[in-house]
Formats: structure tokens, sequence, C-alpha cells
């Protein structure tokens, strides 16, 4: 295939563990599955088509024609799917350990995958005016809402005068959650990540657009295959370089997923999440008085007690407030389209049983 869509130019032969494949796939397929059936690894998104890997060979899915649409669900990097191998199209995509969503960028787009079957999440930050713990809590619901452990890498840790300090503060949003400081033009600084770059194990790089996540990807991989932005003049920012999702496999073989910096990323109806991320905050809030406590004026409210006594950061709560209201508009935007696609489907169904709609006004 043309090299340039390739995720592993120029790599050995891989077999499918190498790509992540265990038990929990496998189990999903029986033995005339096995049989019929090549599973194989989405490794890139573009925009007509998606790649997928089998180890040793690679296949374009376009996903405008029946190749994807065959599939029941909007495939993402990290998926595993079946191949029909006399047509190499998709027979079915399998469950998943994990997902990432987010909201789709653009009013009532509902609710997008960004990768699937997923280890661990590194939550890119850095130590530069660009962090901050809002955003890091919010990275926080969406990795939590995945039941993906989350582990911060704030990187630049050479431009900051004590980037411990930067760590201390990452580590107040979670009890027990590692922070970890690197510069990721210092291979052997990015060392310190290696705990969690097993073989087979799945990680995906969220953070904002200029943090270093490609960076940091060429410093584990030991090369500079991939490019990063250049720092702008003016503010100091990185440009926005990397465009595709894409599963790479490192020497350590850690699968490691690079994602374009999410300007501002959005929550889906991720309330699971936030309930995790705010543990805290939502066992306080079930000492309030009422059920509904808005927690700005009844009496008896947990909350503003607390925040009187000092015992947990208003930064805190206003967040959390903040990401809940999001979230439940995130769920009407995708409720919003589920509605749409119904009425859609409604219209199609009515043509195909030759009927046309009336197209009046109600
Ligand atoms: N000094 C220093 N610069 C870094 C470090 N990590 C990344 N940079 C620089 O920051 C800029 C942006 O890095 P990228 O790796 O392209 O950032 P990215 O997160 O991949 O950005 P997007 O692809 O847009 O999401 C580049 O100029 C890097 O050289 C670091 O640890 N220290
Ligand atoms: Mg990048
Ligand atoms: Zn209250």
């Amino acid at each position: 295939m043309n090299e340039s869509l390739s995720a592993f130019p120029h790599e050995p032969e891989r077999t499918i563990s190498d790509l992540g494949w265990s038990d929990f796939f496998q189990g999903q397929c029986t033995a005339e599955d096995l049989e019929n059936l090549l599973p194989a690894r989405v490794v890139s998104m573009h925009r007509g088509h998606v790649v997928v890997s089998t180890g040793s060979e690679e296949h374009l899915l376009p996903v405008a024609d029946k190749g994807i649409l065959r599939l029941n669900e909007q495939p993402a990097v990290g998926d595993w799917v079946l191949l029909e191998k006399s047509t190499m199209l998709p027979a079915r995509l399998l469950d998943r350990t994990s997902v990432f969503k987010r909201l789709a960028p653009g009013a009532g787009k509902g609710v997008q995958p960004i990768a699937a079957n997923v280890d661990t999440v590194f939550i890119v930050s850095s130590c530069t005016e660009e962090f901050n713990l809002n955003r890091l809590e919010r990275y926080l619901c969406l990795a939590l809402d995945s039941g993906v452990e989350p582990v911060v890498v704030l990187t630049k840790a050479d431009l900051a005068e004590d980037p411990q300090n930067y760590c201390r503060r990452a580590e107040t949003i979670r009890q027990g959650m590692p922070v970890m400081a690197v510069n990721g033009h210092d291979p052997e600084s990015v060392k310190v990540l290696e705990p969690w770059c097993r073989p087979g194990q799945t990680i995906v790089m969220l953070g904002s657009s200029g943090v270093g996540k490609t960076t940091l990807l060429n410093a584990l991989n030991g090369s500079n295959i991939h490019k990063v932005g250049d720092v702008r003049k003016g503010d100091g920012k990185g440009r926005h370089t990397t465009t595709r999702r894409t599963l790479h496999v490192l020497p350590s073989g850690v699968l490691l997923v690079d994602v374009p910096g999410i300007r501002e990323l959005q929550l889906h109806e991720c309330r699971d999440g936030i309930a995790r991320a705010f543990a805290d905050i939502t066992e306080l809030e079930q000492q309030c008085r009422f059920a509904d406590c808005s927690h700005e004026n009844e009496p008896d409210c947990a909350i503003r007690m607390a925040l009187q006594d000092g015992e947990v950061d208003p930064r805190r709560v206003d967040n959390y407030r903040k990401l809940l209201e999001e979230a439940d508009e995130g769920l009407q935007a995708a409720s919003g389209k589920q509605r749409r696609n119904a009425a859609r489907a409604a219209i199609a169904r009515r043509r195909g049983a030759g009927r046309k709609p009336s197209g009046k006004r109600r």
C-alpha cells in the first residue's frame, strides 16, 4: 500500500498479538469465524477510509461505500474488525474493552469515538502557562468514564524552573494518580514512562495542540520520523501538526495512539466519569438536605459548609458544576442527533414504500 499512509513504514512483519490481540477478542470469535474471517486492527483514520492492519498486511476500508457501512458502529483507531477473507470487507466490529468519545465539533454532530481498546491514557500537558487544572480534570473525567486509569505527563520540564511544582499541583486532582514531568527532547527523561510502555499495551495520548504529544512519541520511538510543530513566533505555542489519529508500534512493543491536539475537547454525556473524578464532591452532596440541592442558597448544604470550612477547593466545585452542565448539554446534543436520524430514517422508509412525504407544514 501507499507508504505515506502506512502506520508502520519499513517495519518487520508482526502478529496480531503484537498489535494487542488478546483472549478478550479471541473469545468473541467462533472456530468458524477464525476459518473465514481475519482479525485486523484499525491503525489510522483518514477522510475517505480507515487503514486496518492484520500484522502482516495493511488494508484500506472505504468509509463511503458498503465497506464500513456493514459495521454496526463507526470504528475508531484501536478497534478490532473481522475481515471476510474472500473480499477483505469488514464483517464485524468486535466488542471493546474501552472507548474514548467526545462530542463531535460543530452543532448537533453527535458523539464521536476517538480511540478504542485503550489500556492507559496519557493526559499530556506541559510545565508552561498552558498548564491548567480545570483542563486536566476535563480529560480525567473522560478517562475515568471509559474505565481507563490515567497518567498525567507534563512535558517541557526543561522550560520550567521548578517542574515538580507543576507535578504537585496536578497530583491534587486525583489521589494516587501518577504524574510525570519529562523533557520530550531527551530520550533519557522519557524513560520514567517505561512502566506503562509494555508490549501489546495500548496507550492514547490526549492533550491540547502543541503540548508535545508527537515529540513524546518520537522520544519513545527512539527516532524522529514524525513531524512535530514549529514553535509559532509571538505566543510561543506549537503549530497544529498531527492531522490524523494513528496507532504506532514502538520498539518497546507498546501501541501508542497519537491524536491531533483537541482544541476544546467537549464532553459527551460522561456523567459516570465526572462522578468518579469528583468523588469527594459527590459524596459531600449526598449529605445536603435536598437531593436536588443547587448548593447556592438551600439550607443544610454540605457543599457550602465544606467550602466555608476550607475543606474543598472552590475551583474544584466550580469546575465540577461546569463540567456537569456541559455533559448535560452533550447529552441533549447527542439525543438531538438521534432524533434527527430517526426522522430521516422515517422519511426514507416512506419513500421506500412508494409514498412521498406530504411536504405540508403542520
Ligand atoms: N523545550 C521543549 N519543547 C518541546 C517539548 N516537547 C515538545 N516541544 C516542542 O513543542 C512544539 C510542539 O510539539 P508537538 O510534539 O508537535 O506537539 P503536539 O502535542 O503533537 O501538537 P499537535 O499535533 O498539534 O496536537 C514543538 O516545537 C516541540 O519541539 C519539551 O519537552 N521541551
Ligand atoms: Mg502532534
Ligand atoms: Zn448542597
